[in-house]
Order: C-alpha cells, then structure tokens, then sequence
C-alpha cells in the first residue's frame, strides 16, 4: 500500500467503478423509506464555480448518509438551460445556443463527476430538450383552457437599441444593462399566468410549511404577496362625471386627506385636464414619467414628484373640496390607481405636501401628545386616538377602521377590499432561446392554441443571430408562417417564448420519469417520490423560483396530475462562498498572482487586502474548482467546504484551511495504512474487542462517542463542520494508540475497529479516499453499500473512576463510579457501600467530607 495518500489515482477509480456499478441508480421501491434529496439545478454557463460545489457537496453529505442509513434516496442532476446568455454567444460567437449550450453541458457534467457527486444520471434532464420544453407547452395549454393563461396589454421595459423586453434585473440606473441606451417604458401584448388566483392559498400555505423553511425566505415570500385589507372609497370629481376611486387601507384617517393624487397613467388624468390650463404642463409630465421604469419610481429615495390638475374632488365625508394632483409615487397596478392623500400620517404625502405646500391635518393622535400640524416634523404613522374626524372623534384608530369601513359601506360611498401586492406572472420573452409558446393568431378566429397532437412546438435550428436585431423567431417565415388550426387560414404563429423560470417550475417532477414520453411524468412515480423532502440551493432563489414552483405544484394539483399541495417540505438555502479581495488604487482588482509581497507587480504601488467579498469575477477573487481537484484533489476540496462553516452561513475561503484538511485526510491515510499492515492477519474476534482495557477501551469508547456525535450532527442538524471535527479527534486518539510498538490483541482489534468506523463515518465528506481505505481494510464491496455504522451504548457511557472511601480518616473500601457522579450519590452509595455500613453500625455519622473525583471521608462518632 502506498506511503503517500494518491488522490491522482482512486479518485478517478472510484469514480469510474461508480459508474459502471451504477451505484447511484434508484428505483421505486415500496419496502423502503424514500427520501427526495434536490438541490437546485444549475445554468449550463461553462464552468461549475465554488458555489454550486459547496451546494452540491452538502446535498452529497446527506445523499450518501441517508443511503447508508437505509433510505432509497432520489439525488438526480439536470439543466436550466435555455436563457438569454446562449443567444449572446451565438451574437459574439457565431456558434449556435443549441451547441453553446450542449458542450457546455459536457463540460460541467464532466466537472461534477469529477467532485465525486452521488447522482443518478439517468434521470438528467435539460429543459432545452423538446421532449422536457413539450410539456410546459402542454402545461400552458391546459392553464389556458382553463383561464389561467392570457394575453393583455401591459407595460414593459423597452429598449430600442436592442429591441427587446427588458426585464427589471436589467435595467440599470434607467438604461439597458447591455447597451446603455436609455429603457422606455412600451405597452406590449403580453401573455400572463394567472398566479394571483392562488394569492391566498400561497399566503396560507406559507403558515403549513413553517416547520420545513427558513423564517427569513417565508417572511419575503409573504411581503411579495403582499396582502392588504382596506377600503375602495369614491371622491366625487367637483364638475366632472366620474368620480376617483381610491384605495386605501387606512380609512381611519380619511377626514385627514387634504389631496387626491392619480398615477400618471390614470384614465381619468386626460378627461380632467382637457381644456384647462393646466393641460400640457401635465401631459408633458406625464409623457415625461411614462419613460421611468418601476424600480426607479418606486425607490424610497426617489424625489417625490408632481403637477397640480387644475381640479378638484369633495372628501366624501366632510364634504370638503380638496385639489386633484398627479404625482410619479402613485402606481397604476396597485390598487385603483389613486389615492388620497393624508400627509399628517402618510410620510410620502408628508414629503410631497411640504414640497408643493399642501396643507396637513392631524386626525391621529399618539397616546398621551397632541400633536400640531404646523409643527409635525415628520408624519405620525403609528395608532393613536381618532381627534377632528367627526362623529368617529374618540375611537382607537384600529377600531376606526373598523367603524369607518362599515359606515362607507353602509352609505354606498366605499367597499372593503382585499389587494395583494403580488402580480400576475408575465412570461413572455421576446427572445430565441426559450419555449415558445404554443399559440396561433389568426385575423379570422382570434388567438387559437396550437392542438395538443402538434405539440411539440420545436425551436427551428437553422435561424441567424445579429446583435440588435428581433428575435430571430419574429424574423422566420418558415416558422412563424403557419395554417390556423381551426379553419385553415394564413394565420401566424407566436413568436414569444417563455420566461425560464416556466422551466424550473416542475423540473423536480420530471427526475422521478425523464424517459416517459405520452405525458409530463409518471404519475406513480410522482406518488412515490414527492413531495421533495429536502430542497437546497441559494437564498437569492428566496422569491421568484420557489413562489412559482410552489404556484405550479398547485395548477397541476387542480389538474389532478399530483396529490400533494406543496412541493418542497424542507428548505436549507446555503451560504455565500468568500474570499478576500486584492486591490491597487490603478490596476483595480487584482489575482492573487499580481501580487508579491504585498506590492501590485505591474506598478510597484501597495496592495489593499479588502475585505471577504462573496466570490465573483469581475472581483477576481474566485478559486477555480478544477484547479483544487488538480492541487489537492475532490475530497480535500469537499472538505474544506464542509469543514469551514455550517451550511446556512457564509464560507470564508482560506488557503490554510484547504492545507489543513489535504493533511489531515494524509494523516488519515497514513494511519489507516499502519493499522491495515498490522491487522491484516488478524482476524475478526468479538471476545477480543470486548477485552480491550485502558488505551484500548478509551480508543473505544472514542470511537463510539464519534459515532453517536458524527450521526446526531448529520442527521439532526446539519452541522457538517462540528461531525468532521469529531472525526478529527478520534484520528489524534487513534495516532496515539496506533504508534504503540507491541499492542496486544484487545488493542489490535480496538485500533481496526476505530479505523474502520473512522472512514464509514468520512465516506459521506470525502467518499474516493473512504472507499480506498474500506478496500484496503479487507472488504470488497462499495462502502456505499455497507450500512451506516452503530454505537455500543453501554461503551459511550463516561469513563469510570475509582474513589477512596475512608471512616474517620482511615481507607475502609474503594469504589468505581461514572466520572461525572455527583457528590450527594456519592455519599449515598458511600454509604450504602456494604463494607463501609460495617464500620458505621451502632454509630452517628458527624460529617462528610468530599475531594471530588478521589476520596470521601465519612466522620462518625
Ligand atoms: C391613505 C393613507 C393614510 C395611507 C395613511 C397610508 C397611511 P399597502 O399596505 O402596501 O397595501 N396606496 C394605495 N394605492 C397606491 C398606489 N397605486 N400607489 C402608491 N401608493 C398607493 O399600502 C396601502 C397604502 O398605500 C394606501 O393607504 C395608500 O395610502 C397607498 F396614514 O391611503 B394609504
Ligand atoms: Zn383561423
């Protein structure tokens, strides 16, 4: 057996026999517990980076722990892989999506094979696949037959340079994040997924999930639906036909609003301003507006802007005439569009009154203050006492709202409402690389679904790709040219695709039947396997890609396609993976390789060490994960990541940290190695281990303490780093007993024995070094299929110590106790101790006295 640890040679050994054992391929199997281990797929982009090894290496600890513990564990692997940066490369590359996409896709399948990862790759998917995309086009069908798919007109983020969608991730600062050129804002005709129909049941199901997810992740799940109860309530138009209706949730403070405010794009701001003189001052604004994107409008820090209408509207309850303003800070697509406005309490209103000089009425007030709007240094937006608001002057504000709600109600001036802050799913993409949607337009019968017997609708290979142009789909007669299904026109085909994230949407599903080809998945398979019972991936995904996939598990509940409400029962979002940053004040960020003793090698100047920065390019701060396989292999890289920090927190890269763990799994080596030359020969004796005494029996129980801890820390918590630390102690405790000179039997057997339990219990970190040493220890089967060892617990009991009993000061008797006894048992057992009541019969015991761990000296007289 080698000296040396020769990670070079087993771990492409171990992980070629994997393959043709075919070790990680699972089935059905209804006489064993299933678990659904998933972690998130990732974007073919080229290269595997530290982040998906450190994801994919906690769902490989459990994966493999899980397995040995008896579970039939699903761990499949597949591919986000339409978006847009396969279009890009086919702009500068000349190279088409498809093929960008397919070798980038060897190349990380090749990588994480490299890292050793358990995964069944017969269930590989690539969503760029038609037989996977056929199904979201199938989906999509059924959503629209059932309403829940449509087409509306809606504003979106244009730019005219690259004449596409944008969408909001890709506006920077106002413009294109591409290009540059400034994003304006087009109403287009889009298709929707009507995800708001479920706005309840996803806010409620957030309750039903808590046990499994994170708190954080459900909090902005629930913010991002958003819901909110008040009220809509008309305010009359003074002259005009019809009047503003607002939203509000705050109607306790309705005799507080001194203005009325519409979103730019209000309907009713043209019919209002037409002839007054106030007209293009505030269409020009207007115009001037409508070229902002959201995210710029609704930042808390934007400047409140706006232009008084000329107009005005009579507060519905003091019959008040108060003035009509149009202002950016009011939405169209929330609410009704308008509000009104009460700058006592509202701080945007607040801010906006002060700068037009808008009067303030206070009609709340904080317990024990009175509060005076001339005064007000800011708006007052907490509960208080409902003062100036007429016959509801007294009350709580909350239960004025109440009180308010019901009288608007009652009089026909308002109605409670319910709105969520969640918006209806747009997915179309004016793009390529994408599913397109199966969807015919014809002059003479309208939008037509393409029919189910055409699905799939297959992406055309042979298009050209120039950088500004359209979607090479709206440019392709040969694909969009089509007959209308239903009365055989010219009609023609749409030409959107959707947005990737239709895409991992039900991916999870399609793992457990990727070969069945009549529907989107084996619906007995589906029973077995899901829901999911541990998901992971990063906390970026917090929002989007898990509220839609929990959205769709939903629609296809209701297609009775699956039987389970929710997907996911478990959630761990991982940690970022840091590491320091390098930089000179005129190279910028530099590689570690730009730098020799603290100086930027190209201009001399010293070299900032900045802080530990999430690993990113464009930082130069990332480590290749192919380079660690080359210097020190898969497994010192696995367990590093595992080692440095528990899964939920941030990972700081460290160098030394990577050195400690090559050296330790060396150590590992090197001792197992020691003990398989002197225990080769030895052969397996129960009586033998049961003898072990003083080293020995320490090495044991150490190793059995190991067992128990590494197990709970696993199994219960996830804390990856405390198990390996355990490990690394029982390799001091076995070093120490291995080095003897002449062990006696009971040690021999001792030492394999911890030996053996030391790499059961490391094959789940580092499984190519375990699965070498197992070998070596004398078994011939894959360490994977070797159960997952046990503890003796009468052996992790405490050691035991021997305490001095004296009478009077004289040794009467010794006893052996737990080490860890406490001192009143001690006087008990003491005392009940046979020999010592014979020195105690016919006496009065005076005292006693303890000196813990050693002796207890019993005074009678
Ligand atoms: C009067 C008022 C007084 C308000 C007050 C708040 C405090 P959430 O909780 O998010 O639903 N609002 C309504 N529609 C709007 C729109 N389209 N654009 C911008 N703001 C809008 O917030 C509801 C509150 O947000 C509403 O209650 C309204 O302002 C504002 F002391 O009405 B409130
Ligand atoms: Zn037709």
């Amino acid at each position: 057996m080698e000296e040396r640890y020769p990670f070079q040679t087993i771990e492409p050994k171990w992980q070629q026999r994997w393959d043709e054992e075919r070790i990680f391929h699972v089935q059905e199997q209804a006489d064993r517990p299933k678990f659904y281990l998933l972690e998130m797929l990732p974007y073919p982009s080229g290269r595997i980076h530290m982040g998906h090894v450190r994801n994919y290496s906690i769902g490989d600890v459990l994966a493999r722990f899980l397995r040995m513990r008896g579970y039939n564990v699903l761990h499949p692997m597949g591919w986000d892989a339409f978006g847009l940066p396969a279009e890009n490369a086919a702009i500068e590359h000349r190279i088409h999506p498809a093929e960008w996409t397919y070798a980038n896709i060897a190349e990380m399948k090749a990588q994480l094979k490299r890292m050793g990862f358990s995964y069944d790759w017969t269930r590989e998917i690539a969503s760029c696949d038609p037989d996977y995309y056929r199904w979201n086009q199938w989906m999509f069908l059924q959503m629209w037959e059932r309403g829940l798919a449509y087409r509306k007109k809606s504003l979106v983020n244009w730019c005219n340079s690259c004449l596409t969608v944008l969408a909001n991730e890709q506006v920077e600062d106002g413009v294109c994040w591409r290009c540059g050129t400034p994003v304006t804002q087009k109403e287009l005709e889009q298709w929707f997924l009507r995800i708001t129909a479920y706005a309840d049941e996803l806010l409620e199901g957030c309750d039903r999930i808590a046990a499994g997810w994170p708190e954080r992740v459900l909090t902005m799940q629930r913010h991002w639906i958003g819901r909110s109860s008040g009220v809509e309530v008309d305010f009359p138009v003074i002259d005009g036909d019809e009047p503003i209706r607002i939203f509000t949730t705050r109607q306790d403070t309705l005799y507080g609003a001194t203005f009325v405010v519409l979103a730019p794009e209000h309907p009713l701001v043209r019919p209002l301003v037409a002839g007054q003189p106030s007209e293009a001052e505030v269409l020009a604004f207007v115009e001037q507006t409508g070229r902002l994107d959201r995210l710029t409008r609704t930042a808390a820090t934007a400047e409140k802007l706006g232009v008084f209408t000329g107009r005005y509207a009579r507060n519905p309850l003091t019959q008040e005439a108060i003035p009509i303003w149009v202002a950016n800070f009011v939405l169209m697509d929330y609410g009704t569009g308008a509000i009104m406005a009460v700058p006592a309490h509202d701080q945007r209103d607040f801010e906006f009154a002060h700068k037009y000089g808008l009067p303030l009425r206070v009609v709340i007030q904080p317990p024990g203050q009175t509060l005076e709007a001339d005064t007000l240094a800011e708006a007052y937006i907490d509960e208080g006492t409902m003062v100036n608001s007429g016959p509801f002057t007294g009350l709580a504000s909350a239960e004025g709202r109440e009180k308010v709600a019901d009288y608007l109600e009652k009089q026909n001036l308002g109605k409670k409402t319910i709105n969520f802050r969640i918006k209806d799913w747009g997915i179309s993409r004016q793009r390529y690389w994408g599913t397109p949607i199966p969807m015919i337009h014809c002059a003479r019968c309208g939008i037509v679904p393409v029919p189910y017997e055409d699905l799939p609708v297959v992406l055309p290979l042979d298009l050209q790709f120039e950088y500004g142009a359209r979607s090479p789909l709206a440019e392709a007669p040969s694909f969009y040219e089509v007959s209308c299904p239903r009365c055989g026109g010219p009609a023609r085909r749409e030409t959107d695709t959707m947005d990737t994230f239709v895409d991992s949407s039900w991916y999870f599903e399609r793992y457990t039947s990727p070969q069945v080809y009549q529907a989107p998945f084996d619906v007995h398979a589906v029973d077995y396997w899901l829901p999911v019972d541990l998901y992971i991936g990063g906390i970026e995904h917090a929002v989007l890609h898990l509220l839609y996939a929990r959205f769709w598990t939903k629609v296809l509940r209701d297609l009775g396609l699956v039987k389970y409400d929710e997907p996911f029962n478990r959630l761990l979002t991982q940690g970022m993976v840091c590491k320091e940053t390098l930089w000179c004040e005129q190279h910028e960020w530099l590689f570690p390789e730009q730098v020799r003793d603290g100086r930027c090698l190209e201009c001399g100047r010293a070299v900032t060490v900045g802080r530990l920065e999430k690993m990113s390019k464009s930082k130069r701060n990332v480590v290749d994960p192919d380079a660690m396989i080359h210097k020190y292999g898969a497994d010192t890289t696995r367990l590093f990541i595992l080692f440095a920090a528990p899964p939920e927190r941030d990972l700081d890269w460290s160098d030394q940290g990577v050195e400690g763990c090559y050296r330790f799994l060396n150590r590992v080596w090197r001792i197992v190695r020691r003990i398989v030359l002197r225990t080769a020969n030895v052969p397996p004796d129960v009586a033998q281990l049961a003898a072990a005494s003083g080293a020995a029996l320490a090495l044991r129980r150490k190793t059995h303490q190991t067992i128990r801890k590494v197990t709970e820390d696993i199994q219960d918590r996830f804390h990856f780093n405390t198990a390996v630390a355990a490990i690394m102690e029982l390799i001091n405790t076995l070093y120490q007993c291995a080095m003897e000179d002449e062990p006696d039997a009971p040690t021999l057997h001792a030492l394999h024995e911890a030996a053996e339990a030391t790499v059961l219990l490391l094959s789940p970190f580092t499984p190519h070094i375990a699965e070498e040493l197992w070998q070596r220890l004398g078994h011939d089967q894959s360490i994977l299929r070797e159960p997952w060892p046990t503890y003796d617990p009468a052996l992790i009991q405490e050691e035991e110590i021997t305490v001095v009993v004296q009478v009077n000061g004289r040794v009467r008797s010794r006893l052996t106790v737990p080490a860890s006894i406490g001192e009143a048992e001690l006087q008990q057992m003491a005392i009940a101790h046979e020999r010592i009541q014979e020195w105690l019969a016919g006496k009065t015991i005076r005292r006693v006295v303890v000196v813990p761990q050693k002796l207890i000296n019993i005074v009678v007289g």
